[in-house]
């Protein structure tokens, strides 16, 4: 759902004929554009200004702009928000226009840009333009490269895009609050030239982390720690779209990180290339070749690989960050046997259920009561069962069949038949004998004890 909210904030003039007000139309802001539904806008090409390849946010939008005398105008307005974090979930944030990360700003090397930003939060804020380089006084830090911009007012940035890159926007006042409570956004700077950096695909998300107490709905904005909602663009699995490409495609990603930890980012099936940070593009002989890449805190990574159908995994490889917020207080009860106690409690506690005895991957499985508003600690199905995940998780869903612009979910990968793992059913299923294994008398075990003792 799109709407539009025009500001007629005219710099105080009064519009009495029609010299008025063109004059006025000449300072009104550009429109902001409102956009709060978490589904993915496929981008549009530009409408006008250089010709670029527009970047696919996960769950997110670009911002329009107005094109005024060879100024491209953004409108910018930090408020809260209410961001669906996935379905059965949802968190009162703050972001821009609508949405929690704001809108992408996509432009090109060279543009001259206007950004207006709008303060509709009760208290005050700026913009840092994080990784772009700007003049000093456009670098919005707050007090030391600008005042604040006190609630109800708009402030405007303008600078020249120097470098085509991948880069951020977050404020740069109460920083430890604005940004737990999910301000931040992607600034993209596409070359000059549309020909050099080119892919089929390009997808981009920046990552949060949010502390929300199960059945309550905003952020603990003083943890430090203790986060339980790990997000790409403010949504967790299965919130998160899918990655779609056409087998062979040449496909980036472009991730960064606004969290308090660094997340490895882990992809299955093609190797990967890292082909650049927040400081730009590596050179070609300088790209290395990757399954997983660490992305620090306040870095930014874009990789790429060329596109082999299947449904491979993408996901943060610390395991506590694919799941949802139902964990992370429970006990390690492996190898406990629960049924005893659990008869005593459940005559006191009717919805009491033991778990974990075997490992947790019965919280996938079984309808365990939530409070409103949480999500459980794993989950998501797939073709062949669930998946146990939650948190930083998505799918790079590649086909053969994907049309050019097309990023429609295609559904679960059809696999050829003989090429999937199973169940191993032959009738000589007796172990293969290990040549070089020694017979099983003589299999001692030597321990070297601390204290130096020799033991077995
Ligand atoms: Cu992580």
């Amino acid at each position: 759902m799109t709407n539009r909210r025009t500001f007629f904030k005219t710099a105080g003039a009064t519009m009495l004929g029609a010299a008025a007000v063109s004059r006025a139309g000449a300072a009104m802001l550009p429109e902001a554009v409102i956009q709060s539904s978490p589904t993915m806008l496929p981008p549009p090409a530009p409408p006008n200004g250089r010709p670029y390849r527009p970047v696919v946010t996960l769950n997110g939008w670009s911002l329009p702009w107005r094109m005024k005398d060879g100024v491209k105008e953004f409108h910018l307005v930090a408020e809260p928000v209410v961001r669906e974090l996935a379905p059965g979930m949802k968190a009162n944030l703050w972001g821009y226009n609508g949405s929690s990360p704001g809108p992408t700003i996509e432009a090109v090397e060279g543009d001259r840009v206007r950004i207006f930003v709008t303060n509709k939060l009760a208290e005050h804020t700026t913009v840092h333009w994080h990784g772009v380089l700007v003049p000093n006084g456009m670098d919005g830090v707050g007090g030391l490269t600008q005042p604040h911009v006190p609630p109800g007012k708009t402030f405007v940035y303008e600078f020249v895009l120097q470098r085509p890159g991948t880069h951020m926007y977050h404020p740069h006042a109460d920083e430890m609050v604005q940004m737990a409570m999910g301000m931040m956004g992607l600034f993209i700077i596409h070359p000059k030239d549309v020909r050099q950096l080119q892919v089929d695909r390009d997808f981009a998300f920046v990552m949060a982390s949010y502390a929300i107490d199960p059945g309550a709905a905003t952020p603990r904005t003083s943890e430090m720690t203790d986060f339980n909602l790990w997000a790409w663009n403010s949504r967790v699995f299965p919130g998160i779209d899918p990655l779609v490409a056409r087998t062979g495609d040449r496909v980036r990603v472009r991730v960064g990180n606004l969290t308090m930890t660094n997340h490895p980012i882990h992809m299955h099936g093609p190797h990967f290339e890292v082909t650049g940070t927040d400081g730009g593009w590596v050179p070609r002989s300088a790209r290395w070749p990757e399954v997983t890449t660490d992305v620090a805190v306040g870095q930014m990574r874009a990789i790429e690989f060329d596109a082999i159908a299947g449904d491979w995994a993408i996901h943060c490889h610390k395991s506590h960050h694919t799941m949802g917020p139902m964990s992370h207080s429970a006990a390690n009860l492996i190898g406990v046997d629960q049924r005893a106690a659990s008869q005593k409690i459940a005559r006191l506690v009717p919805d009491y259920m033991a778990m974990g005895s075997a490992g947790m991957s019965d919280m996938a499985e079984m309808q365990m009561p939530l409070p409103d508003n949480t999500l459980p600690m794993m989950t998501g199905d797939g073709p062949y069962g669930g998946l146990e995940m939650g948190g930083m998780f998505s799918v790079v869903k590649v086909r053969d069949s994907v049309k050019p612009g097309d990023y429609g979910d295609p559904g679960w990968f059809k696999h050829p038949p003989g090429t999937v793992a199973s169940e191993y059913t032959a009738d000589d299923a007796a172990p293969a004998p290990q040549a070089s294994q020694p017979a099983s008398d003589a299999a001692t075990l030597h321990v070297h004890k601390p204290a130096g003792h020799q033991g077995h």
